[in-house]
């Protein structure tokens, strides 16, 4: 079997280093990592270049010319990991806030479903302690919206920390989708519902990232909040 988690990157260089190398230190031999940067000026693809220097057969990198967000860096990560051959494909964002300690338990309960989320809104997954109440309140409105909107069976619809099976992956047209920001993960989780795939949940706490700057913009939450709307007209035959 093999697993190939996708980590897109933009601005990184001081969390990817020690996010590889606690992914490779969880015993979990299948395991490849695909890094997806954007030219990122913080010299990010070179420390990818390196790390894959490091970890010969295990780790490659995709460097992209500019700056297109995180979908297009996912479409193109999630082309080339099919074309590795990955039976299981990942995602997970690169600052850390995804604890790499749960993937075996994603894992293992990738053999009941079709996609495994990493899940703040179950029973034992949380938020950043620290986030003032504003942030979570922030945060578990815009999910109960997408979730709601687009009717997701998922108590996590927001979260980019997922597992899919290569079959899940080959079934949905995520090549199609036209999301910017994390939207797209929200557009993923539809696409996938509308397949008549099925999910599991394993409870994730998520911390807030240490080292570089956040790329969350107003931008991209006005994107997400029209955008669920949009999903629902642009799917609706398939609903
Ligand atoms: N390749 C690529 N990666 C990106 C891009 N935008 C964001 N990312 C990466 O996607 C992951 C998630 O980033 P965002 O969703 O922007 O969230 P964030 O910057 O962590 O913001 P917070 O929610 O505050 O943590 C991180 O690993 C980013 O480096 C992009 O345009 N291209
Ligand atoms: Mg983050």
């Amino acid at each position: 079997m093999k697993i190939i988690q996708v980590i897109p990157t933009y601005n990184e260089a001081g969390n990817l280093p020690a996010l590889v190398s606690a992914l490779f230190s969880q015993n979990l031999p299948d395991l490849n990592i695909l890094i997806v940067d954007d030219n990122s000026p913080d010299g990010t693809g070179e420390v990818a270049e390196r790390l894959s220097r490091e970890h010969p057969g295990r780790l490659s990198a995709l460097h992209r010319q500019r700056k297109e967000g995180l979908g297009r860096a996912y479409i193109q990560g999630f082309r080339t990991a099919l074309d590795l051959g990955a039976d299981v494909i990942g995602m997970m964002d690169a600052d850390l806030s995804h604890p790499p300690a749960c993937l075996p338990e994603m894992l293992a309960a990738l053999e009941g479903a079709d996609v495994v989320i990493g899940s703040r809104y179950i029973p034992g997954g949380s938020l950043d302690e620290d986030w003032p109440f504003w942030r979570k309140a922030l945060s578990g409105f815009g999910n109960a919206y997408a979730r709601t909107i687009l009717g997701l069976p998922i108590r996590d619809a927001t979260g980019g920390y997922r597992l899919w099976r290569r079959s899940a992956m080959e079934a949905i047209p995520f090549q199609d989708s036209r999301s910017n920001g994390y939207v797209f993960i929200v557009e993923l989780a539809y696409m996938a519902k509308l397949a008549g795939l099925t999910f599991a949940e394993v409870p994730i706490y998520f911390a807030e990232r240490t080292y570089g700057d956040s790329k969350m913009s107003l931008r991209i939450q006005i994107e997400a909040a029209y955008r669920v709307w949009q999903l629902r007209r642009i799917y609706k035959d398939k609903r």
